[in-house]
């Protein structure tokens, strides 16, 4: 696998043949009903042709040729199961391909059919289908200790996702770059508990960084490293995320080499970057990562719902523009991803403050007409008093003493903002609008403002128990979150968007996966899990970590 993604190859975890371009066979006991039935078929016939399955060999003789993957010969011996190469005519190919696809695409249909229900007939906005439906069990990534909004692209993202919030603490824990022991629950919990970053009311220094210009430029380089595929770069941007994250909450100006070297995380190489940095102004290094293919990639990671591993294929495929997207012929958009092409501008644009607050002030008394008694509150960076916001994240729940719930809401919600013009897109619709814990994903405007742009917004629903987790995950910010959860999870804890559970029991081996997941024993206000935490109250303001 490491040699498929060095050579660009993106790993998928469920076989979609709109986006699978080989099948690699590397066991020689894989019979052809084995790989048939993990691609979800009955048998290998029924596999399309335009997907064709090859022997490791392919890899490894290509690899010794020192050939692109794209020269590598695909057929003769390489072929898997030979069987499969008589019929490998192109038009039976790609009529078969058709096929497939026509059948995926009514699967997903009839899927979508069943779940909109009542909604399609009454909606105005853009149904989109083809978008996974963000279903509980969706948001519940964090259950396991992890970022709900990982790339679901990618098979492996869940655990680097968890090790990197543990990694983070460490570096806050100020511990040395070559120490790789675990800070887990075995040590003592009251020593951690003094150098967590949710511990500290200014996580940052006071006054800004004073190592801003460091920060962004390795910044810079981060990004353009995410960008690429395999685990070597994954583990550069591990490094370099570790370095911004010592420098952001390092107190003074780095002057020397041998300052740089004392940073946590910091080794000779990046202290090398900083010192060009101190004394060029930039860095060599982002040129020479900044390739076309990292621009490309980047470009298409900025559409909505895609992430690297898709967008990395599409590359391959030989996509370079938006507008490559919508010609090339092997390429199948989602609804929600055309909108994410359609919008492209106006979703990557952060909106000013005062437009997210003009827009909730329009959707709250909406909400409010339907039932007085709903908890509506506005959350993520506005909640924290950011200048600019990313998307507007609003979370609804209800106290239910007087028997009523919020159950159905959110549906009837929606309608309303439709008919007023102000959502206008929908990207993922929840699986069943009747739960009481719902998230939907969609696009807004001002209505009635000429030239206003669309904006990515989110609707989140919990039942009133868990309205203090809700509260506390969905104002974040995502660093802060981590903290808290890593710190929770040190004292035998786990924290969730639903709130504090005791008594999980987790792998030992692998820390983020659990065993047991527990009782709930703090949820309904953020007060009461900051206590349980030893954390003194932080107001949102106080939870910010970023400082650009
Ligand atoms: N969140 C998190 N970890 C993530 C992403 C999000 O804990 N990886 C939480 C914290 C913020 C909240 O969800 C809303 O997420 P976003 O809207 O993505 O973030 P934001 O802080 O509101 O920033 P932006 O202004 O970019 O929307
Ligand atoms: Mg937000």
């Amino acid at each position: 696998m490491t040699l498929l993604l060095r050579h660009g190859a993106s790993l998928v975890p469920v076989f979609d043949p709109n986006v699978v371009t080989h099948i690699i066979i590397s066991g020689r006991d894989c019979g052809s009903g084995k790989v048939a039935d993990k691609a979800g078929y009955k048998k290998m016939s029924d596999v399309p042709l335009s997907i064709p399955t090859l022997t490791w060999d392919w890899i490894a003789d290509g690899i010794s040729f020192g050939k692109m993957p794209e020269h590598w010969d695909a057929g003769g011996k390489y072929i898997a199961f030979p069987e499969r190469s008589q019929r490998n005519s192109k038009s039976d190919a790609s009529v078969s391909n058709a096929n497939a696809r026509s059948t995926i695409a009514k699967k997903v249909q009839t899927n979508l059919e069943r779940r909109k229900y009542r909604w399609a007939n009454t909606s105005k906005a853009t149904v989109v289908s083809g978008t996974p439906p963000i279903v509980p069990e969706a948001i519940s990534g964090a259950e396991s200790g992890v970022s709900v909004q990982c790339d679901k692209d990618d098979p492996l993202a869940e655990f680097y996702e968890a090790a990197a919030a543990e990694h983070f603490e460490r570096v806050s824990a100020r511990e040395s770059d070559d120490d790789d022991s675990d800070p887990g629950p075995s040590k003592n919990a009251k020593k951690f508990a003094a150098q967590f970053t949710c511990d500290n009311p200014h996580p940052g220094p006071v006054g800004g960084c004073p190592n801003q210009d460091i920060v962004d430029q390795l910044s810079t380089l981060l990004d353009l490293v995410k960008c690429q595929p395999g685990p070597e770069p994954r583990q550069r941007a591990y490094t370099y995320s570790r370095a911004i994250s010592s420098l952001r909450a390092h107190p003074k100006r780095i002057k020397s080499f041998e300052d740089a070297k004392r940073l946590p995380g910091v080794g000779e190489r990046t202290a090398s970057k900083i010192m060009e940095i101190i004394q060029t102004g930039g860095l060599e290094r982002i040129k020479h990562e900044n390739s076309e293919s990292v621009q490309v990639v980047k470009l298409f990671q900025g559409i909505y719902g895609v992430g690297q591993n898709t967008a990395q294929m599409w590359y391959n495929n030989g996509c370079r523009t938006l507008e490559d997207l919508k010609t090339n012929p092997r390429i199948v958009l989602s609804d929600a991803q055309k909108v994410g092409i359609q919008f492209y501008d106006d979703i990557n644009d952060r909106m000013p403050r005062a437009e997210a607050g003009a827009l909730f002030e329009l959707i709250k008394p909406i909400a409010l007409s339907i039932d007085p008694a709903l908890f509506v509150e506005i959350m993520g960076s506005y909640r924290r008093g950011k200048a600019d916001c990313g998307d507007i994240d609003i979370l609804i729940s209800r106290d239910p003493s007087d028997g009523r719930t919020h159950e159905g809401i959110l549906q009837e919600l929606l309608e309303r903002l439709v008919q007023a013009g102000i959502v206008t897109e929908h990207l993922a619709l929840p699986g069943d609008f009747e739960d009481l814990e719902n998230c939907y994903r969609g696009l807004c405007r001002l209505p009635n403002v000429a030239g206003s742009k669309r904006r990515r917004i989110d609707f989140l629903t919990v039942p009133w128990k868990n309205k203090g987790g809700a509260l506390l995950y969905y104002t974040g910010d995502d660093i802060f979150n981590r903290s808290m959860r890593y710190k929770a999870s040190t004292m035998g804890f786990s924290l969730n968007q639903r709130g504090l559970s005791a008594g999980v029991v987790r792998d030992p081996s692998r820390r983020s996966i659990k065993l047991n997941k527990g009782n709930i024993v703090a949820s309904e206000t953020e007060e009461e899990i900051f206590k349980m935490l030893n954390i003194k109250y932080r107001p949102p303001h106080e939870r910010v970590t970023h400082f650009k």
